[in-house]
């Protein structure tokens, strides 16, 4: 049985980017839920998530999403966040607000409009040159809703052929990632659905093109775990979007669903060199926050994905190992669900305790008056939201 203590040291260095929409208002098609103290700026939401850093020493990062976050002045943003103990991360490109983009972006058959949002990627380049980020991440919403409303071969190649052009663009330190989903807003195909339509995408590219990899973007009963190995067998996963989902693109906190599934998937992430300093794999939430306070459901999200990193690096995988090989079925079985059942929240509070930081983060933010604060202090201007 591995011990935590074998394994703690492990745990130095773990960074989870922040998606710098979930700390704006953020609901569904029905009804969305404005929170007292939610930010109006992009200097507000890096404040928030200076919080989050500051409480658990996980968060580090915070993605931008641009034009969400458009500002005058990148390196002054970046000084800024700077000060707040953070860095700016992931750009985000948006091709999927505009009235022009009906019909797609990347991949319309109109030239004008694909070189828009080719345009558009270029002007995010830029930014990551001034913010200093590494990664560009590319969601595209194109696809259609009718069999026959498009030609989908001629939509894939107008889409390697616009991936290409941004992929020029890249500076030698920055890297392109695509992420996929299997539908909505298009309901009948969409461009980029799968991890092998992005993996046939960002090879032709070359190594500086990875996948993304969101995890509420496939079908029920997806084994993602399995999909993490292949990526990463092939050099190509290139950051994951955190979140859960009990029905579709949920973007509910990472790991409130499905706790064995991201043990699961972690385990897979540790087995495949995905985890550690030379990591090539960015690991980022992309959640929503409609009813729950943001910053602790922040907090709590990046908690949940220590503590199933904590139980996967417990495995022990010499046993794991003999077990396979033995074909000993339950043994091996065994080996793995003694890990996913160790309860390392007690190490890990002692272990944070050690760094400095507060054993209990979501209680000691709570104590922290923060909340209170911001909700007196952030009135009049407009509150953000997912899209603004
Ligand atoms: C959309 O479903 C994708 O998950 C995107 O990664 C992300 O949620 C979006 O870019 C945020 O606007
Ligand atoms: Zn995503
Ligand atoms: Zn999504």
């Amino acid at each position: 049985m591995t011990t935590f203590a074998s394994i703690a040291s492990q745990l130095e260095g773990q960074a989870i980017e922040l998606p710098s929409w979930a700390f704006g208002n953020s609901g569904t098609r029905f009804k969305v839920f404005a929170t007292p103290g939610t930010p109006r700026t992009i200097q507000e939401k890096l404040a928030d998530a200076a919080q989050v850093h500051g409480v658990t020493g996980l968060a580090p990062k915070v993605a931008l999403h641009i034009p969400w976050d458009k500002v005058e002045d990148y390196s002054a943003l970046r000084d800024f966040a700077g000060d707040l103990g953070v860095a700016l991360g992931t750009i985000n490109s948006n091709t999927f607000q505009d009235d022009v983009y009906k019909f797609g972006s990347l991949t319309h058959t109109d030239a004008a409009v694909r070189q828009r949002a080719i345009d558009h990627h270029f002007e995010c380049i830029d930014i990551m040159h001034a913010t200093g980020s590494q990664d560009l991440k590319i969601w595209l919403a194109d696809g259609t809703n009718y069999p026959g409303q498009g030609d989908m071969r001629g939509r894939q190649d107008r889409l390697a052929d616009s991936l290409g052009q941004i992929y020029a663009r890249l500076g030698s330190e920055q890297r392109l990632v695509l992420e996929y989903k299997f539908f909505e807003p298009a309901f009948y195909h969409t461009d980029v659905p799968d991890w092998g339509t992005s993996y046939a995408q960002v090879a032709a590219l070359g190594d500086k093109a990875m996948v993304c990899l969101d995890t509420g973007h496939h079908a029920p009963g997806t084994n993602i775990e399995f999909i993490v190995m292949q990526l990463l067998r092939l050099g190509k996963l290139g950051s994951f979007d955190f979140n859960s989902r009990f029905y579709a693109d949920d973007d509910l906190i990472v790991g409130a669903a499905d706790p064995f599934q991201l043990f699961r998937i972690m385990v897979e992430v540790v087995r495949g060199g995905g985890y550690g300093p030379n990591s090539p794999v960015a690991f980022m939430l992309d959640q929503c926050h409609n009813v729950e306070d943001k910053i602790p459901g922040q907090i709590r999200s990046v908690l949940n994905v220590q503590e199933m990193t904590a139980r996967a690096l417990l495995v022990d995988r010499e046993a794991l190992d003999a077990a396979q090989t033995a074909g000993d079925v339950l043994g091996a079985n065994g080996i793995l669900m003694d890990a996913f059942y160790t309860d390392v929240r007690g190490d890990l509070a002692a272990w944070r305790e050690g760094r400095g930081l507060p054993a209990d983060p979501m209680a000691a933010y709570a104590a922290s008056g923060y909340q209170a604060q911001i909700a007196a202090e952030r009135v009049g201007g407009t509150q953000s939201s997912w899209g603004a």
